[in-house]
């Protein structure tokens, strides 16, 4: 987050007005100011409350008085008289400004939009279809009735915690959207319609907004209820400003709100394709516009390793390539040079902090002991020496691709990364994939015929079981759940407490599992698998072992039916975004959305607020990667 709010007021006297609010804990003595603004200081300044340093061009720097302190939430407001030229749009303002602190640090400073002191209304929204343009649909809207103008900014004053919820939603929506005025102002001028907040006895995550006589108040329940109402409040905004025929802000009533399911998830498999750092946090924010709250980050597969392990240097080293010289050829995309790239652990942490700022777990996939071929590749000491190469295949045509629960290493392996992971990554819950170990898996391999006779276990699952129940134990012991797909409950499966699985062959599977008493989260390939294809036709891309899935289906299924087990077991439903097929930034956008959006619905609204229609026209709104 910013540890700085700027916003910048236009004065028609021909004055500028620059308002820096301290959000972070602590108090700064004597700040100076800089800034970028084709907007520029005519030389001698005519500045009231902070003195004039100097300017190159459009860089300008201004310093408080020495007296001043700026205390967490206060505010400290420059007015500068003379000027080049008066602005006459909101982007001829500051640009782009820091705060220097004593210790001589530049703290990261959000720069809001400069504002008019009499703001020109935008376009009239007279239509009395109108509606909130909000994506997950509310629970309940009670509107007595429009703005006619949609205001440019709310403004958000006084209450640090709020300003601060505020100002981040504000950063998101211009990174987002970044042509729309941005939703949140910590000043404003007189008449700007005011937001004010507080908590309430409100379930957790849930949120009420009213609005009336020129203010809106929220009430919000624990957890992300403020965080959620902000966002219902920028998106109205936003919509409004994108399709004022359509969408318009409330000037009388009342939205109530609260998610459906706890779990409400989208997985991203950097493996198949390496995404880069910026898209992944690109992700994460489109995510947070949706309400969800989930990042299943599926880091590892056959394909390639994309995590930075100090213990084994050469998963980031080698196993994240794919190539003409090395162990592993290229695959899907990547032509002949084949791909290369992982995320180093500052990366991760980089995004496990902004999604924890947007509301938002990460939950890392290390998939074992199947769709390792990358790893064996980079350390073939993990495979049985004596077992015959290519003696099993994976549906994906890998040969020996699976860590063999008959051999040390495969667990001191399996402990140290998770271990590294268990220490990067917050969240409660690790998964360990558990996933398409072929069906005669470590059959020709001596050392788990050996193993086999000694412990009675019998064939492929069992072992598998037996090394998932091992993996179960160690994250215990760590203080953390695991995570895994279906697949975890074969063999005799892994402990249904501290576990949460994920059902993805087929619709039925969700409520087999919960019936078997396992925590379990909805993501059957033939509704909620973003790769595959979305018609019959020959040139739609996509896959198809799942059929074909058109938006309207993603967006009709609903995980939930009337057995008893799923009422208790059922977390909640994800979204899962193979890579396979998703070769460019096009496909991905093509595939993904709006199919992602129905699930971000299936997770927050209820069943009686789906309304396909309304989705469809709304859905093109939102942002894309
Ligand atoms: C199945 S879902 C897989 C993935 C593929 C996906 C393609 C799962 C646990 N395994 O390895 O990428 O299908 O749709």
């Amino acid at each position: 987050m910013h540890a700085f709010h700027f916003d910048t007021l236009w004065h028609d006297s021909g004055a500028m007005e620059m308002v820096v609010t301290n959000l972070s804990d602590t108090a700064v003595a004597a700040p100076s100011l800089y800034y970028g603004s084709i907007t520029r200081t005519l030389p001698p300044s005519k500045a009231e409350g902070g003195h004039f340093v100097r300017r190159q061009a459009n860089y300008h720097e201004y310093a408080a008085d020495e007296t001043l302190t700026l205390a967490p939430g206060a505010q400290w407001h420059v007015t500068e008289h003379s000027l080049t030229r008066a602005a006459l749009h909101s982007n001829e303002g500051p640009k782009s400004a820091a705060i220097l602190l004593p210790s001589g640090e530049r703290a990261k400073t959000f720069v809001a939009d400069l504002q008019a002191s009499s703001p020109k209304p935008n376009e009239a929204s007279e239509d009395s279809d109108l509606r909130c343009g909000v994506l997950p649909q509310p629970q309940t809207i009670l509107v007595d009735g429009y703005h006619a103008h949609t205001p440019s900014h709310l403004l958000v004053q006084g209450d640090l915690n709020l300003q601060r919820e505020a100002s981040k939603v504000s950063a998101l929506t211009r990174r987002l959207h970044p042509l729309v005025p941005v939703p949140f102002v910590l000043a404003a001028p007189l008449g700007t319609i005011e937001v004010s907040a507080k908590s309430s006895d409100l379930p957790r995550d849930s949120y009420e907004i009213r609005f009336a006589k020129g203010e809106i108040e929220i009430s919000h329940g624990a957890g992300q209820g403020l965080f959620y109402a902000l966002i219902s409040l920028a998106q109205m905004l936003t919509h409004a400003r994108l399709d004022p025929k359509t969408y318009a802000m409330p000037r009388e009533g009342v939205i109530s709100d609260a998610p459906r399911h706890s779990w409400r998830g989208a997985h991203l498999d950097v493996s198949r394709q390496f995404y880069k750092l910026g898209k992944v946090l690109r992700y994460v924010d489109i995510m947070a516009w949706h309400k969800m709250n989930r990042f299943h980050w599926h880091l590892t597969d056959d394909e390639g390793w994309r995590l930075e392990i100090k213990a084994y240097p050469k998963l980031a080293e080698q196993a994240s390539a794919t190539g003409m010289m090395e162990a592993i050829l290229p695959q899907l995309g990547g032509d002949a040079e084949g791909q290369r790239g992982f995320y180093t652990q500052d990366e991760a942490r980089r995004v496990i902090e902004q999604a924890g700022e947007l509301g938002i777990e990460v939950m890392p996939e290390i998939d074992l002991p199947g769709h390792c071929a990358c790893v064996v590749g980079a350390y073939p000491e993990l495979l049985d020496q004596e077992e015959e190469l290519e003696s099993y295949h994976s549906v994906q045509g890998f040969g020996n691709n699976a860590l063999n629960p008959a051999m040390d290493l495969s667990y001191t392996f399996a402990e140290q990364v998770l271990g590294e992971v268990c220490d990067l990554f917050p969240f409660e819950v690790v998964h360990v994939g558990g996933d398409e170990v072929a069906d005669d898996a470590w059959m020709k391999s001596p050392k788990a015929e050996a193993m086999m006779k000694e412990t009675k276990l019998k064939g492929t699952f069992e072992l598998q079981a037996h090394f998932l129940r091992h993996l179960q134990q160690f994250l215990a012991s760590r203080g953390k759940s695991i995570g895994g797909w279906e697949e975890m409950a074969h063999g005799g499966g892994v402990k249904t407490e501290n576990c949460l699985l994920f059902a993805w062959t087929t619709v039925e599977k969700t409520a087999e599992l919960a019936e078997k008493g396992y925590d379990v989260i909805s993501t059957p390939g033939q509704a909620y698998y973003l790769d595959m294809a979305q018609s019959s036709d020959w040139c739609e891309p996509g896959a198809s072992w799942a059929g074909v899935t058109l938006v309207s289906q993603t967006y009709a299924f609903e995980a939930q039916n009337e057995s008893p087990a799923l009422a208790k077991h059922l977390k909640g439903v994800q979204g899962c975004v193979w890579s396979e097929h998703l070769t460019t930034m096009e496909r991905v956008n093509y595939m993904v959305f709006p199919r992602l959006s129905a699930i971000a619905e299936a997770g927050w609204t209820e069943a009686k607020g789906k309304d396909f229609g309304r989705f469809e026209t709304f859905s093109v709104l939102m942002p894309r990667l």
